[in-house]
């Protein structure tokens, strides 16, 4: 994993690109002033007898005159005396405000392994639709500003959540980093700052700050908090599942409006239980959508919950290369594929988004690469966002056929299965405004 620290970054560029225009207007240039003046006269009275000769709009002040024409009708500033020069008064746009890490977010827009973001972004960056992303909670962002509805802390074990008591309102993450012999490990390891990664390939802001932008930067994200010391309990997991789709848990709020799609980046060796069965289940009834990373265990993903969970979008994880990551787990319950990343051999290979620099607790927003099915699950959640975004009475059942049915052939190998192929945001959200404008 690489870090890029924030101060790091350019400035905003905002420069602006010429771009031919109707061309309705044109500057002409004269030998001298006499020959403009004799040419704005000749222009008055040749319009008299012919309404498609040149009208004289105004003088420039660096030099030039501004005639409007019929385009096409050029060759009629020849009967002029003494022209130089002619040119378009083209109209210059402003460049959009680019984020300046767009490029290394490959994922994005590599026309071979990317998720084609651009083409989706015609239509819609997910404007009025809702992600909740249960993980470890979340950390303060620039690129979240704004971007954020309340979220909820589900960790009931005081010791596993850090913050001090068990459920509460704040799902900030305090981070999840092990001492040697904790969590039946003899190593230590740092904070992961998982949920913060996964929040900014679904949120980040499009342009300002110029960092990154997520496949839905005009969504709105829940932060939900379930993953903490050692991992998070299936018990937490089930209940912020029927939380954060619009039902009721005990001693808990109900969320202002039930999201559009969950993401569970995470999994456990087994089959899927039924307390997890039941809370998608519900959270399907209520119409929200959820999606699972496939795990990183190079098995067949029916060992892993819940990805192997009834109902589920599952998802697996493709290198750089556009086949099926070495670490993916694989097989028929793989719904479809997703850039996960080639997992650390080349930093800049893996996934680009929000990242803490904090060992144990916070420390610095910042941007870094991760890898993994569990990069790979957002953004397909992201997608689901800008597919409610586009047609918000869009079904959880003709979510999941259209993102089969639009996935891309992989551009590399999966012998082993990875679902319908590559996720393809463009041709996803391209046939739901069709079917959208096909409804009565
Ligand atoms: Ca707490
Ligand atoms: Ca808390
Ligand atoms: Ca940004």
């Amino acid at each position: 994993m690489r870090l890029m620290p924030l101060v790091a970054l350019a400035s905003l560029v905002v420069s602006t690109t010429l771009v031919a225009a109707t061309p309705a207007r044109y500057i002409v240039h004269f030998a001298d002033a006499a020959s403009a003046h004799a040419a704005g006269g000749q222009s008055r009275h040749a319009r008299m007898a012919r309404a498609d000769m040149p009208r004289h709009v105004r003088s420039l002040a660096a030099g030039g005159e501004v005639f409007q024409l019929a385009s096409g009708n050029e060759a009629r500033f020849a009967a002029f005396p003494g022209v130089i020069s002619v040119e378009e008064d083209r109209l210059l746009v402003p460049t959009a405000i680019v984020d300046s890490l767009w490029k290394r977010q490959w994922y994005m827009h590599d026309p071979k392994v990317g998720v084609d973001a651009e083409v989706a972004w015609k239509y819609t960056r997910g404007a009025g639709a809702v992600v909740a992303v249960l993980d470890t909670g979340i950390t303060p962002h620039p690129e979240f500003d704004g971007q954020l509805l309340p979220g909820y802390d589900f960790i009931s074990d005081a010791a596993a959540a850090r913050d001090g008591d068990g459920r509460d309102a704040d799902p900030t993450d305090m981070g999840n980093w092990s001492d040697p012999g904790d969590c039946l490990s003899p190593q230590g390891k740092p904070s992961t700052w998982h949920g913060t990664h996964m929040a900014g390939l679904v949120v980040a802001r499009a342009g300002n700050p110029p960092g990154i932008v997520g496949l839905a930067p005009e969504a709105k994200l829940v932060p939900v908090r379930v993953l903490g010391r050692c991992g998070g309990r299936t018990s937490d997991i089930a209940d912020a599942i029927v939380w954060a789709s619009g039902g009721d848990v005990p001693g808990v709020p109900r969320i202002e409006r039930r999201v559009d799609v969950i993401n569970l980046s995470m999994g456990a060796t087994g089959a899927c239980g039924q307390a997890l069965r039941q809370a998608i289940e519900q959270a399907r009834s209520r119409g929200t959508v959820v999606v699972t990373s496939a795990g990183n265990d190079r098995k067949n993903v029916n060992t892993n919950t819940p990805a192997n969970c009834p109902g589920v979008v599952s998802v697996a994880a493709l290198g750089r290369d556009g086949g099926m990551a070495p670490y993916s787990n694989f097989g028929q319950q793989i719904t479809l594929s997703a850039p996960g990343g080639n997992l650390g051999e080349r930093g800049f290979d893996d996934i680009l988004s929000t990242w803490n620099t904090g060992k144990r607790g916070q420390e610095r927003s910042v941007f870094g690469y991760r890898g993994g099915t569990s990069v790979a699950s957002p953004q397909v959640a992201a997608l689901v966002a800008l597919m409610r975004s586009a047609d918000p009475d869009i079904g959880v059942d003709e979510v999941a056929s259209q993102l089969v049915d639009n996935a891309r052939p992989l551009p590399g190998r999966c012998p082993k299965g990875c679902g319908a192929g590559l996720m393809d945001a463009g041709a996803t959200v391209d046939a739901v405004v069709e079917d959208r404008g096909r409804r009565p």
